[in-house]
């Protein structure tokens, strides 16, 4: 029996079959019949659908690499109510010098092909102060991909500098910038925004800047803040944002849902969503975003087992090996304290479930080793 012989066989409503029908044709879904799939699928058959999915883009393979995080400051002139994390100016942040990340790097093992860089918005540090650090890091590790800075700050970095957008986005260039992670995206609704992260850089503002560095040649991730205040319309619009971005600039490789953790921060009367969500989340994403190559299950904030299940829920991405050097989830609760994986340890999830893994470069080229 083939996937809609199974579909056309079971109980399902007539909405959800057509809404099957269209997926496994390959046509796109809209907004609507994205929160027809949250609401009225059962998890089986999105895991279906998301795995059919996964399978025409990715086979069966899963990829990771070898990579390590640098957080430059906790010190951040933002207020986002989810953070668990930043500190004020004055208060007991930390401040790595230029000297300590080098070290860092050198320390790290040889093997790791991309050190990826976020941290808060400090106050005083400027476009040229990032951008040396993007310089030197070149100058000791030539082949390193630098994946750095979210759009939030990269924005405040440009403003500062009195850049108009496409000049701050080209100095970053000039200065060794590879690609830049997906955060600070959270929830587009800017009610919502205003709720949670109400000084943070706007939605349009992201886009914009996700936009111009794509248009630069400077690949980018994109992320959604899920299970706290947003409806399942709100993560659907979210998406369909980011979907016509990438149509017109195919500049996105991977996306990256990410769950509200609720210890530590100022919204932890939340209750975080089960993990029924969570892969219900990944899959509808990889349903709708039919125009993202990858999604990424980012294992130090989920960990290892729900990474591992979700790679029958349309992910194929298992991020890296992070060497235990972040510290936004463990401080938000999550159950990697140390988030740290040997590749064989890596390796082993991946084929326990009946994947193969791939480590790949930042642009998903396989790496072989
Ligand atoms: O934008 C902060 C999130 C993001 C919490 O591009 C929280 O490869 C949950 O974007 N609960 C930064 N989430 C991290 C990020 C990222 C991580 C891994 C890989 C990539 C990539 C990007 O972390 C922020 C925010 O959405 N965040 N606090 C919290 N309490
Ligand atoms: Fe600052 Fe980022 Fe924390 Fe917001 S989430 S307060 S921008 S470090």
């Amino acid at each position: 029996m083939n996937i809609s012989d199974i579909i056309n066989n079971n109980n399902y409503q007539e909405s959800i079959k057509a809404i099957a029908a269209k997926i496994i044709e390959g046509k796109r879904i809209d907004i609507n019949e994205c929160v027809d799939l949250y609401e009225n699928t059962d998890l089986s058959l999105l895991g279906m659908l998301a795995n059919y999915i996964r399978e025409q883009k990715n086979g069966n393979f899963t990829y990771f690499n070898k990579n390590l995080h640098i957080e430059p400051t906790n010190i951040c002139i933002h207020n986002c109510k989810f953070c668990s994390y930043s500190k004020k100016i004055g208060g007991d942040g930390w401040e790595s010098t230029v000297d300590e990340m080098l070290e860092t790097i050198n320390k790290a093992d040889k093997s790791i092909t991309e050190v990826h860089i976020v941290g808060g918005v400090h106050p005083y540090r400027d476009i040229h102060y990032y951008g040396n650090l993007i310089k030197q890091i070149k100058s000791i590790k030539p082949n390193l991909h630098i994946k750095a800075f979210t759009a939030v700050e990269i924005d405040y970095m440009i403003k500062k500098a009195n850049l108009n957008l496409d000049e701050g986005v080209q100095l970053l260039k000039n200065y060794g910038l590879d690609s830049i992670p997906g955060g600070g995206a959270e929830i587009f609704d800017e009610t919502l925004r205003a709720e949670i992260c109400p000084s943070k850089t706007s939605s349009q503002q992201w886009l914009e800047i996700h936009k111009s560095l794509h248009l630069a040649g400077i690949p980018s991730n994109a992320t959604i803040l899920y299970g706290h205040i947003e409806t399942y319309r709100h993560r659907a619009e979210h998406m369909d944002r980011l979907r016509l971005l990438q149509d017109q600039t195919k500049g996105f490789n991977a996306f990256i849902p990410l769950k509200f953790k609720h210890k530590n921060n100022t919204m932890s009367e939340i209750k975080e969503v089960s993990v029924v969500e969570d892969l219900k989340n990944y899959a509808i994403s990889r349903i709708f975003l039919d125009n993202f190559p990858h999604i990424k299950s980012y294992w130090p904030m989920t960990g290892k087992s729900l990474a591992q299940l979700s790679l029958s829920f349309g992910v194929d991405d298992f991020d890296g090996t992070i060497n235990d050097s972040t510290k936004i989830y463990s401080l938000a609760g999550s159950e990697e304290q140390n988030p740290s994986m040997s590749t064989e340890e890596i390796k082993e999830l991946i084929t326990t479930v009946g994947r193969i893994p791939v480590e790949r470069d930042s642009l998903y080229n396989p790496i072989n080793s």
